[in-house]
């Protein structure tokens, strides 16, 4: 029977120093997001068909999922989800703005690039507690958007492009309580091409 496993990251755990330190992602990928994964798989212990679908799909159909595990499917997919979209979206000594038609697209959203990370930055900071910032597509529209705790984009019928992880587990090792000094060098471990490819998938 498949179930879903956490991803390797396919850089090493210091390769994203100084900007995310080597003990924050140990905790963040061995810990939270191996959590994620195992809890999902026990959530769907009784409901073992679910393992087939995608945990994208799960997701966009949570109205779906069998009620009395519904919360729990919604917490740990989400949060299995999102940093798999995390980690892949990461990449040391990343470009500091994507190229092409993507590029082009936020220009055309968000008027320039240095609006877009701005508006991205105020929105990660606006995150009351624990949760994302993320771009999104909308009907091939790019979107700012936030979600509380695990709650997911694909829930609200979008497709998210890149999210920056704004609970305190993403940061506090090395941050403190300084989210906008994490939030402004997340900037510099971009993975740009892998966001532009998803969107050109997309959009
Ligand atoms: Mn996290």
């Amino acid at each position: 029977m498949k179930q879903f496993i956490t991803p390797d990251l396919v850089y090493d755990y210091k390769a994203l120093e100084p900007f995310i330190d080597e003990a924050t992602m140990h905790l963040h990928h061995d810990k939270h997001h191996v959590a994620y994964t195992t809890n999902l798989n026990k959530a769907l212990e009784k409901y073992p068909e679910w393992y087939e679908k995608s945990a994208e799909d799960i997701l966009r159909h949570l109205d779906q999922v069998p009620e009395d595990v519904r919360l729990a499917v919604k917490n740990h997919a989400g949060g299995h989800v999102h940093h798999n979209i995390l980690w892949e979206t990461m990449m040391p000594n990343g470009k500091a703005m994507p190229e092409g038609e993507l590029l082009q697209a936020i220009n055309n959203s968000f008027e320039s690039f240095e609006n877009f990370k701005e508006g991205f930055t105020k929105m990660a900071m606006s995150v009351f507690g624990s949760g994302w910032a993320w771009l999104s597509l909308d009907n091939g529209k790019l979107i700012i958007d936030k979600t509380a705790n695990q709650d997911s984009p694909y829930t609200l019928g979008y497709t998210p492009l890149f999210g920056f992880d704004v609970w305190e587990h993403a940061y506090y090792l090395k941050y403190q309580n300084r989210r906008a000094e994490y939030l402004e060098n997340m900037w510099s471990v971009i993975n740009w091409d892998k966001i532009s490819e998803e969107y050109l998938k997309n959009k």
